[in-house]
């Protein structure tokens, strides 16, 4: 069995629902243990009371935590969780006990593993499984402990990240058959998980079935770390994962409307081991076996479900119940059909606090360029300055006029820029108004980069990767974004320098996509090529071919790499008019009319700031066109002239005005949709209207 528990299981869970047991904590509270139990030997003479520490319990009590397990197993679980749920050094400080982390791991993967084999020994036909339990920790890294500190944190993702390998190495060296990252009630701890476990997994050569439990803490359906449940599974399927699913917090009946959120969406199993109900007034739990079950029962007959259990306040008799209850239920089908324990994407999803989904129906996605210092004196300015207030409120008036990304970038001489970049997304993190978008992280400097991934629990964009530096670095830098779940923007750039024909970008991106598709397990849709947007009308010949060039290697490469996405900076477009923002604006429009045509998804705009094509003066337009085209040698001397005959305004003024929050319910609605939804995507559909290209809706 042990030779490929992942097929195992897998067929198990296609043809019936599983049992996953129940709590551990209630179980061992009715042993009566005492402070002595707790210490055993080993402890006798640690300087701290030990009592509570239940972790501690499988070096110095390990008959009370077999005999758990034994009872679980009788009561019908096909898997148990191993009595581990505090075992990493960092909840293990509590107790000054955090350097016999890996031992507690190491010896309650054996004690799970002697009684599952016992039970699989006797029966083989219904073989049991030992999952390897991660606790979301004691501590969160993206919620500030101090309301008045936002951009505080009290624990660093790589600290959380190397507990965690510790605990992954203890429970796989003991042999746990699975690992379930479990009651995650911060995506950005449950990532740094997912992360350690990537890493022991690549170091021991050996992969394990992951499973994976959020919790959702109140009625409003999100996250402690305030994600809706569709962010969440879009923030952590970069692993692969055997199971999604809730635990704790909420019972079953609570739990149901996110269950079947969660079930609509994710492509592997799904699980569910609610409390015994909600905790009474003195935080115990009192639903019984009978009424739990009847939940639990609605879930499978509903098709939501592959493995139920209980958590808080279960026991035994609520697993044997359960077990009883789903006998016989269909399991919900895998959306993917048979086999795969995991469907492909067909969409890119990206994910802040709320998800992003690109579909084929989706327009343009406009991402915000203004939180750039290099793109930006008046961001600039803030950021050096330390004015962090008003530089959020730069990127707060990206998402308000429409940016459904945010690209943050602080590549700056005169600055800290990784500093710059943690500080900035951490404070980002505290605005559910900002922070609800997916954040792009853009930096030359790959440790830059590294360091913003940390800060986001969200399924982030890095900015961006290329093969500049040869294929080895490329690799190596791909693997660390996929290990943090980020998709990528693949800059058209290799050896040989920036591509700026269209035989070079299409090729350039096609070997990028073979290679992070092929080698580095990426999926397609998790791959964004930028095919450089340079500067037209630059007085420079060589210029003059840059937007079609881009224009028709977008094309190519859409047909060449499925699923593959394409943006660009559309800003870089009109440099050569800086200073006159109606030409530019109208550059921005008149591009991205053709672009989008060509397949162009998305790209780093001034959001809100863009005119609408159909609006662009006819006599502008054409001179644009012509320049975009390179119809005559004297187009960019044409644009110029007319360029310079025109009083330029500075363009419309960014909305400062926030007075429009104080007004009425119904004034407040009309503002949004007016304002808040994309403004540009709504007027530049991706497919041109039949009366093209005069009408427009
Ligand atoms: N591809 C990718 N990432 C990118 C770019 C790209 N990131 C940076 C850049 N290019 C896109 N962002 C901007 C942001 C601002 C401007 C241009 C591109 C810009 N700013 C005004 C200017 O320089 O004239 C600044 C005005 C001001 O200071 O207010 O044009 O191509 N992957």
């Amino acid at each position: 069995m042990t030779a490929d528990v992942l097929s195992t299981l897998t067929q198990a869970a296609q043809n019936r629902i599983l049992i996953i047991d129940g709590a551990m904590g209630t179980m061992i509270q009715q042993y009566r243990l005492e402070e002595q139990d707790f210490r055993g030997d080993k402890f006798r003479d640690h300087h701290r009371d030990l009592k509570g520490n239940n972790d501690l319990l499988s070096l110095t009590r390990p008959d009370v935590i077999e005999a758990i397990h034994q009872a679980y197993l009788e009561a019908g679980a096909d898997i148990i969780e191993t009595n581990t749920f505090n075992a990493t050094s960092i909840s293990q400080a509590d107790y000054d006990t955090a350097q016999h982390a890996y031992a507690i791991n190491l010896a309650a993967a054996c004690i799970a593993r002697i009684a599952a084999d016992d039970w699989t020994a006797q029966n083989p036909a219904k073989p049991r499984f030992v999952a390897g339990a991660l606790g979301p920790l004691n501590k969160t890294l993206s919620l500030s402990p101090d309301v008045n500190d936002p951009g505080y944190r009290a624990l660093r993702f790589d600290d959380a990240r190397n507990a965690y390998a510790e605990q992954v190495r203890g429970l796989m060296d003991g042999g746990a058959h699975l690992l379930l990252v479990e009651t995650i009630f911060d995506t950005l701890n449950c990532k740094a998980a997912l992360f350690a476990i990537e890493e022991v997994m690549a170091e021991k050569g050996r992969r394990l079935p992951v499973m994976i439990s959020g919790t959702i803490t109140d009625a409003s359906g999100r996250t402690l770390s305030g994600q809706t449940v569709e962010a969440f599974w879009i923030s952590i399927q970069h692993a692969r994962p055997f199971s999604v699913g809730l635990n704790c917090a909420l019972g079953a009946k609570e739990m149901r409307p996110h269950l079947e959120a969660l079930s609509a969406i994710a492509g592997c199993f799904i699980s569910a081991y609610p409390n015994a109900g909600l905790p009474n007034a003195f935080g115990e739990y009192d639903q019984t076996p009978h009424e739990m079950c009847e939940f639990i029962g609605d879930f499978a007959r509903s098709g939501l479900v592959n493995i139920v259990g209980g958590c808080c306040g279960t026991t035994p008799a609520h697993i044997r119940h359960i077990a009883q209850q789903v006998t016989g239920i269909a399991p919900r089908p895998l959306p993917g059909g048979q086999g795969e324990s995991r469907t492909k994407n067909k969409y890119t999803m990206l994910a802040g606090l709320e998800p992003l989904i690109i579909r084929p129906e989706t327009n343009f996605v406009n991402i915000g360029e203004r939180t750039n210092v290099t793109g930006s004196k008046q961001f600039a300015n803030l950021i050096k300055a330390g004015k962090l207030a008003d530089a959020l409120q730069v990127a707060r008036q990206q998402v308000e006029n429409g940016a459904q990304i945010i690209d943050v970038n602080m590549d700056e001489g005169l600055l800290d820029s990784e500093r710059a970049m943690v500080e900035f997304l951490l404070l980002v993190a505290a605005e559910p108004d900002i922070a609800k978008v997916p954040v792009m992280v853009d930096s030359s400097r790959f440790q830059v980069i590294e360091a913003g991934l940390k800060c986001l629990q969200g399924k982030s964009i890095v900015n961006s990767i290329s093969l500049k530096e040869g294929e080895a670095e490329f690799v190596r830098q791909a693997v660390i974004c996929r290990r943090h779940g980020a998709a990528v923007v693949v800059m058209a750039f290799d050896e040989n320098g920036q591509a700026d024909t269209i035989d070079r970008k299409v090729d350039i991106c096609e070997r990028a996509y073979r290679i992070l598709t092929e080698k580095v397990g990426f999926d397609p849709t998790d791959i964004i090529f930028d095919p450089n947007i340079f500067a037209v009308a630059t007085g420079i010949e060589e210029h003059n071919e840059y937007a079609i060039n881009y224009i028709e290697a977008t094309r190519i490469i859409k047909q060449r790499c499925p699923g593959a996405r394409v943006s660009g900076g559309v800003s870089n477009l009109s440099f050569a008019f800086r200073g006159n923002n109606k030409v530019r604006e109208a550059m921005h429009a008149a591009f991205l009319f053709h672009a989008i045509q060509a397949g162009m998804d998305m790209g780093i705009v001034n959001a809100g700031m863009i005119e609408v094509y159909a609006e662009i003066p006819k006599d502008l337009l054409q001179r644009i066109e012509d320049v975009l085209f390179n119809r005559y040698p004297s187009a960019t001397e044409a644009l110029v002239r007319y360029a310079e005959s025109l009083t330029d305004t500075g363009g419309r003024a960014v909305e400062k005005d926030l007075a429009w929050r104080e007004t009425s319910v119904e004034a407040r609605i009309t503002h949004a949709l007016v304002k808040a939804s994309p403004i540009l995507s709504r007027r530049i559909p991706k497919r041109p209207a039949s009366s093209f290209p005069h009408r427009f809706p």
